[in-house]
């Protein structure tokens, strides 16, 4: 493929954006009255507002011919049917077969892997069933209450996340714990709260190698094995979720009490395999079939719709326009939902991980900046803290709004006051306020000429920031689905145009390399690899903290 910058499209895109530079949205909905309704776009119970974009129609015309010059359809569809499009890792990205069991059959490697699927989902129901009826039981005849998931990254985010957003639909009677982090107070803080009994540990690691996790689970098992004294309580209170039989093995957990997945699914995109085993825990099978069959619904509008009226293409399209020609460097997520408070964390590790690379998939340094930075916080408590930086700011954010029509737990007009302000901030990012404006208020509050003149400049919005606002109904399990399946395809389409593999964490590996000879240094207060004076000098304030 030519290089990104040498297509027509991304030349003409670099000239359209001079032309834009001026361009005020206030003037183009002034001009346009349609313009909400030429800007938006209903997926089932989702409706997307763009129109509080910097865009008109020949910039959309523009970004999607860019979408068709750059290849986009053709690894849509490489990604659809199970080729390797993992170019570094040789693997396919199938996250979209594990939420369409119904597919009939799809070969990776000489094997269907949907009978596959359908069997690790039919593995998953028995059990989630046999918990919650109370069939399956503790070591010593107890029903389970608490759920520990220990997982970390991929394997512990989407599940937090989505436990967290639907906890409207929680089971009765079950609590789901997640504990990620190799820092002992996050697992002995779960623990002082679960009594062994009653507890049942989920161990996922999709490789089963992962120092975090294995640490915390052997901690664990120990943890149990201290108060029910009897080695066989581990096969009644410990299941793994993997793809790595030896290491479940090795750990000491019977293979009968793993939940496989494969190598084609990758950490940040497991949800909806075997590692949503504590989702299914959570809110009960019929829910977890409802959360994949919105994102399958997600799913077949990206796959099919025409990229024009494509909601993941466009929100991909509009995420690029703004990072590459007006150079955005962040965007930021804004629930207006309390419950997607973990939203920010789960789309910082999908979209980071999967986009911040700078080699493309044909192992050239890219010229082009790629990969946002993502951040943010569930409104309104983020209005009250960095909003400051959005409204009066010297940098452009464009920010993503999502919020529900209802609430499950609605109190008084609380709701009501969530949308107004929702709404509100959109539009103040928008319409902002001129020097006049201000001044004409301050002297109508009393305050003298000079007085005004001085403090105006102060409060003067610029306005004309972007935004998109997503809202939905209501957010049950087929909703939030849908939600999560729509930016796993926006990362998709950004990583397509900026062809680098969306797919592969190589980032995530030197970490893990460099952790443990510092570790071995720690404990025998020799260093024997070679390191840099501040990190030397690190280690030895810990080992030799008199000198
Ligand atoms: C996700 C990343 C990474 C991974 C964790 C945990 O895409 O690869 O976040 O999920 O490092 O890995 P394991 O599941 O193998 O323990």
């Amino acid at each position: 493929m030519a290089s990104l910058t040498q297509l027509p499209a991304w030349q003409a895109l670099i000239q359209h954006k001079k032309q834009m530079r001026r361009f005020d949205m206030r003037t183009a909905f002034a001009e346009d009255a349609q313009r909400f309704a030429h800007f938006s776009l209903k997926v089932g119970d989702v409706l997307l507002d763009y129109s509080k974009n910097r865009i008109s129609p020949e910039t959309l015309r523009l970004l999607v011919s860019l979408a068709r010059e750059s290849g986009v359809e053709a690894l849509r569809a490489a990604m659809f049917a199970g080729e390797a499009i993992n170019v570094t890792e040789h693997r396919a990205a199938l996250h979209t077969a594990l939420r369409n069991p119904a597919r009939p059959s799809l070969e990776v490697d000489g094997v269907n892997v949907m009978a596959q699927i359908r069997a690790v989902l039919d593995q998953m129901q028995r059990f989630t069933e046999a918990v919650h009826t109370g069939t399956w039981r503790g070591h010593t005849g107890q029903r389970i209450t608490d759920i520990v998931n220990i997982g970390i990254g991929g394997s512990d985010l989407g599940p937090a996340m989505v436990c967290m957003a639907l906890g409207p639909y929680a089971q009765p009677g079950v609590r789901v714990h997640f504990v990620s982090n190799i820092d002992p107070s996050h697992l002995a803080t779960t623990l002082a709260q679960i009594n062994p009994a009653t507890s049942l540990f989920i161990i996922a690691s999709k490789t089963f190698t992962t120092l975090e996790t294995l640490a915390n689970a052997r901690s664990a098992r120990q943890w149990l094995l201290a108060q029910l004294h009897d080695e066989a309580a581990v096969a009644r209170h410990f299941v793994a979720l993997s793809t790595n039989v030896q290491g479940v093995k090795a750990f000491g957990i019977d293979p009968a009490n793993m939940f496989e997945f494969w190598d084609w699914v990758g950490g940040r995109y497991s949800l909806w395999s075997a590692i949503g085993l504590s989702i299914a825990l959570a809110i009960g099978w019929k829910n977890f079939e409802s959360l994949l069959a919105g994102a399958q619904a997600m799913d077949s509008h990206f796959a099919e719709a025409p990229l024009e009226q494509n909601m993941p293409v466009l929100t991909g399209l509009i995420g690029l326009w703004y990072h590459n020609f007006w150079r955005a460097e962040t965007y930021a997520i804004l629930p207006y939902d309390q419950r997607l408070v973990l939203l920010p964390a789960f789309l910082q590790q999908l979209d980071m991980e999967s986009n911040g690379k700078g080699v493309t998939r044909d192992n050239r340094p890219v010229n082009y900046s790629t990969g946002p930075i993502v951040w943010g916080a569930a409104g309104t408590n983020g209005q009250h803290a960095f909003f400051e930086l959005l409204h009066q700011g010297t940098r452009l954010i464009p920010a993503d709004f999502l919020i529900a029509a209802e609430n499950s737990t609605p109190l008084g007009d609380q709701h009501e006051w969530l949308i107004a302000n929702c709404f509100a901030q959109t539009e103040a990012l928008l319409v902002g306020k001129t020097k006049a404006v201000a001044r004409a208020e301050l002297i109508a509050q009393g305050m003298s000429r000079t007085q005004a003149n001085a403090l105006a400049p102060h409060k003067v919005f610029s306005g004309n920031r972007p935004s998109n606002t997503l809202l939905y109904r209501r957010l049950d399990p087929h909703t939030l689905g849908m939600l999560i399946a729509l930016y796993e395809h926006k990362v998709f389409v950004q990583g397509a145009i900026w062809n680098i593999n969306s797919f592969d964490q190589w980032g995530v590996e030197l970490g893990k390399q460099l952790a443990p000879p510092i570790r071995e240094a720690l404990e025998s207060g020799t260093i024997t690899s070679p390191h840099d004076s501040s990190t030397t000098g690190l280690i030895q304030a810990i080992t030799r903290p008199n000198i």
